[in-house]
């Protein structure tokens, strides 16, 4: 499918789209005397300047002196303490002093303070957000903080254009905004438009390359870091700092040495020299991310060493300079024998890193999936997220959609992270701590080092691309914006998020959004990803996509496959045993109650059932009927839900041009139109799989093939 609009009456504007930031959604603030006070050398705070002189520009405001009567004063000061930001430091966390922000209404004027100008810039962005509310109403005195100190997007994004993987590794939104010609791009205004965007919604960290690092990309470590000095430079005026991912054979392929074993003094004299001339290059520099021993990548296991004598090996190397290792637990066999049941990917990760619990550095954060497998429409929340209580663990997520519909079919994620956030592993014990919880480093009996680090934060795989869109679906928007406020507030509600996006990116010049474009885009988005799960694998099974590229359905793709991922589906039933009774032992891997739930078949959630569970497909659900009926059903109405987004959209189209751009509308009908196709394909090879296995008829009689 081509990524450009190629209809010959749609004038497409080569600009980037303006995604949550165009000029309308800078009204309400634009219509104000804004103040800026700050250290005027500050590059950050040259920024908020800029910014509010972009808005007030459009909308007729001024930038004025803090004495000179401003409608907005926005102050930072590294000299403001905890009192003077309205925090007192013997109650909250640095992260709290340093990240965030207050804001007073006060008679209709606003004050945002923050100790730092990225803290103030985020404020500025919550007051371009609030719009006309932000100055009217009571008067307020707020204190906002993100609730994780780490809030990172990776990209998996190739130097050169890899044979099989393409520029962007699961990027479905064109080439990369980083790199074009096997080499950092000269232009690099879209990055720092990249970072704008980011900013507003209080994402501060981005891993610049691909966690599969091939012989080109490992070089940006080296020989490259005066173009990663270029990238970082882009990005820093929106307080964004500059991560890499880089490969754990560093020290052979780039060093020359004869080993990479993590213990070796010369192995870590090369680290410590590597991260020294990063640092000396990008002084903000972040720190590394790293896939070791998972999917080909090298790492200890080569010498008999361990996840955590890799970790710390490149922690004792950053550490001088403050820096972060972000080391992933996706770690599994990926040449497994299917024909051997009691092999059981979901187990690996927490097989491989439980048992290293306390034993990595203060400075490595535990890079968790959200889910056992990966990243799949529905799985069980990752039992290492409640197994390692000593050490720093992020939650990773995959805002490209990889699994999802690949930015061809809308599929609004937010619910489902919301879901993953808010799992309890404990149930109702251990105060009711959730997954958000843990990864702020409040976990049940997180020892000291923990806690004071805020925990291992949030990191998730971006959507974006050089497409006009960003995107490629326009409406994939929504999932890179989401995803910067649930890392800033995991208990915001997927929902109001969503309204947020709208009012922004909707915003027509005067600030405001046509009420039938709202609702319409309520009416595709809100329950998008329980539609895209309707119609594709059902009950937690996982795994029915094309093998390699991952789109469309093909039940048996992965069957007999080395992936480790298996449905088992014969004539009588489906799903993976992954019981202590009688299957692999998986459920054990959870503390109380969910390793009990889950073992349970009368307790098992019926989303999740076939997860953990090989029933017949006569196994009457919760829901009250059969497994096979539920097929049947939830494939049926799912094509249903996406004509009803079809005809939502539709109902639209006297508005375009005016509240709907047509260049915006034309890439929406395209996506929505492949969505409806790939919708009723999904679901007639799922129903007549189901069908001719089963030999089961729909009890409501309708056409299966
Ligand atoms: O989901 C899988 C993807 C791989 C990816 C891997 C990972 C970067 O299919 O393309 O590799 O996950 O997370 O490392």
């Amino acid at each position: 499918m081509p990524d450009e609009t190629t209809s010959s009456e749609i004038v497409v504007d080569p600009a980037p789209h303006a995604a949550w930031l165009p000029d309308g959604a800078l009204a309400a603030a634009g219509r104000r005397r804004v103040a800026v006070v700050g250290p005027p050398d500050d590059e950050v705070l040259v920024t908020v300047r800029r910014e509010a002189e972009r808005a007030t520009s459009a909308y007729g405001g001024a930038v004025v002196g803090p004495d000179d009567s401003p409608d907005i004063l926005l102050e930072a000061s590294s000299v403001l303490d905890s009192s003077s930001n309205g925090l007192n430091k013997d109650h909250v966390s640095t992260l709290d002093v340093e990240s965030g922000f207050r804001i007073v209404r006060d008679g209709g004027r606003v004050t945002v303070t923050a100790a730092t100008a990225t803290a103030l810039l985020h404020g500025w962005f919550h007051v371009v957000r609030l719009g006309e509310t932000a100055f009217t109403g009571p008067d307020v005195d707020e204190r906002h903080a993100p609730a994780f100190a780490l809030r990172v997007l990776d990209h998996w994004d190739n130097v050169d254009v890899h044979p099989v993987m393409g520029q962007v590794e699961r990027g479905y939104s064109g080439g990369s905004i980083f790199y074009a010609d096997g080499r950092v791009r000269d232009d690099l205004s879209r990055v720092t438009a990249y970072a704008r965007l980011l900013a507003a919604t209080g994402v501060d960290r981005v891993c610049i390359n691909n966690v599969n690092v091939h012989a080109r990309e490992a070089r940006l470590l080296t020989d490259d870091l005066p173009e990663v000095a270029r990238v970082a430079a882009a990005l820093r005026p929106y307080g964004v700092r500059t991560h890499l991912a880089v490969s754990f054979a560093a020290p052979m392929t780039l060093g020359g040495l004869t080993t990479s074993d993590p213990l070796d003094d010369d192995v870590r004299a090369w680290w410590r020299a590597a991260a020294d001339r990063v640092w000396a290059a990008v002084p903000d520099f972040g720190g590394f991310v790293v896939k070791a021993d998972s999917e080909g990548q090298p790492g200890p296991f080569a010498y008999g060493r361990d996840h955590a004598d890799g970790a710390n090996l490149l922690a004792e190397a950053v550490a001088p300079h403050d820096g972060v290792v972000h080391w992933r637990a996706f770690v599994y066999d990926h040449a497994q024998d299917w024909r051997d049941r009691s092999t059981d990917r979901a187990r690996a990760a927490y097989d491989h890193f439980a048992p290293l619990d306390g034993r990595f550095a203060d400075n490595v954060v535990v890079q968790v999936k959200h889910g056992p497998i990966d990243f799949q429409t529905r799985e069980a929340v990752s039992p290492v997220l409640a197994g390692m209580p000593a050490t720093r663990l992020a939650l990773e997520l995959q805002v490209t959609q990889e699994y999802t519909g690949q930015q061809r079919h809308a599929c609004y994620l937010a619910p489902w992270w919301s879901e993953n956030l808010g799992f309890r592993p404990w149930g109702e014990s251990a105060d009711g701590a959730a997954v958000r919880d843990v990864v702020a480093g409040r976990g049940p009996s997180a020892p000291a080092a923990v806690a004071d680090a805020g925990g291992g934060g949030i990191a998730a795989v971006s959507n974006v691309g050089d497409d006009r869109f960003w995107t490629g679906h326009p409406l994939a928007q929504a999932n890179l914006y989401a995803f910067g406020r649930l890392a800033w507030d995991p208990t915001l509600d997927p929902a109001a998020i969503l309204d947020e996006w709208v009012g922004l990116t909707f915003a027509g010049p005067d600030g405001g959004v046509e009420p039938r474009v709202r609702e319409a885009l309520h009416a595709v988005l809100d329950d998008s990803w329980r539609t895209y799960e309707s119609y594709t694998a059902p009950l937690g099974v996982g795994f029915m996509v094309r093998p390699g590229h991952h789109y469309g359905p093909d039940v048996d793709g992965y069957e007999y496959t080395p992936w480790g991922t298996y449905h088992f589906a014969d004539r009588d039933g489906i799903g993976v045993d992954r019981t202590r009774a009688t299957g692999t032992g998986f459920t054990g891997q959870y503390p109380a109650p969910w390793r009990d739930v889950y073992e349970d078949l009368a307790t098992c959630p019926d989303e999740l059932l076939l997860f953990f569970h090989h029933v017949p497909y006569t196994h009457v659900l919760r829901s009250g009927v059969t497994v096979v009926q539920h097929v049947y059903d939830t494939h049926f109405a799912g094509v249903e839900r996406v004509r009803e987004a079809v005809a939502a959209w539709e109902s639209l189209a006297d508005l375009v041009p005016g509240a709907l751009p047509p260049d915006v509308d034309a890439r929406v009908r395209e996506r929505l139109a492949e969505q409806l196709r790939s919708a009723v394909e999904w679901r007639d090879q799922l129903n007549t799989y189901f069908f001719r296995k089963s030999g089961i008829p729909d009890a409501h009689g309708r056409t299966i093939h």
